[in-house]
């Protein structure tokens, strides 16, 4: 059975998401990002970039969301729209994987997690970040999905940050961005995305956010420990 190494996020989540549409058998290997397991040499060995998720498919072993997506979609044959769309699917889910998650990230990063404030930084990513809300916005236009008017690999892979909207930039994030709330509602409406957030759910990851957290998902805040994985 296809394993998924899995925590609590949007990367990990979108994969989870399509395993469900797709109605595939899977194991979810719980890595506790909070307490640093993504560090350690075992998951290193399935992921040398020490993120989740990675997924073990018989003698195949990959790591990053969008590698996944599509090697999951092409697999099955299923959620990559029509052959004539394929450019179209690919920008959009390279626009997810360069621009709308990493500036997500950071837009998170800066806001919530710094140690001090950084203006600038906060300033930075979250114009950036709504930015690309709005390159979304104007892009669904009359709409339903983001690519070909069929639900594909790039809604569940845009689907994932911008579910995180307020996180990212606080109460109210999507007001300015009625299209991308319409959308967004058709995807949360989905059965596949219930059985997949349950599923993530119940799994035993600690929720603490303490200062083995810290370490573990911030190690650039502490001296570098001399040969541990962190470091490298
Ligand atoms: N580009 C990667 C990003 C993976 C990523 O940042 N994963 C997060 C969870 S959403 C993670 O593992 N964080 C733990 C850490 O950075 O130490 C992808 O799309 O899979």
């Amino acid at each position: 059975m296809m394993k998924l190494f899995f925590s609590l996020g949007p990367n990990p989540e979108k994969v989870a998401f399509l395993l469900e549409e797709l109605g595939v058998a899977y194991e979810l290997v719980p890595v506790d990002t909070f307490k640093g397991e993504q560090h350690g040499a075992p998951f290193r060995a399935v992921n040398p970039n020490g993120k989740t998720p990675a997924l073990i498919d018989g003698p195949t072993t990959m790591f990053d969301s969008t590698a996944i997506l599509l090697y999951l979609a092409e697999k099955h044959g299923k959620f990559l729209g029509a052959v004539e769309d394929r450019g179209q699917l690919l920008s959009w889910l390279m626009f997810v994987a360069s621009g709308l998650g990493p500036f997500s990230g950071q837009a998170v990063h800066f806001r919530r997690m710094a140690p001090q404030p950084q203006e600038y930084a906060v300033n930075r990513y979250r114009r950036e970040l709504m930015r690309h809300y709005q390159v979304l916005e104007d892009h669904l236009v009359g709409k339903d999905y983001v690519v070909g008017g069929v639900f594909t690999i790039a809604d569940i892979s845009a689907w994932g940050w911008v579910a995180r909207a307020e996180f990212a930039l606080g109460e109210g994030a999507l007001q300015p961005y009625p299209n991308l709330q319409a959308w967004m509602a058709r995807i949360v409406a989905r059965p596949a995305l219930a059985l997949a957030k349950e599923k993530g759910a119940n799994l035993p990851l600690k929720r603490d956010f303490d200062e083995e957290t810290m370490r573990a998902l911030f190690p650039q805040n502490y001296p570098l420990e001399a040969g541990s994985a962190a470091a490298s």
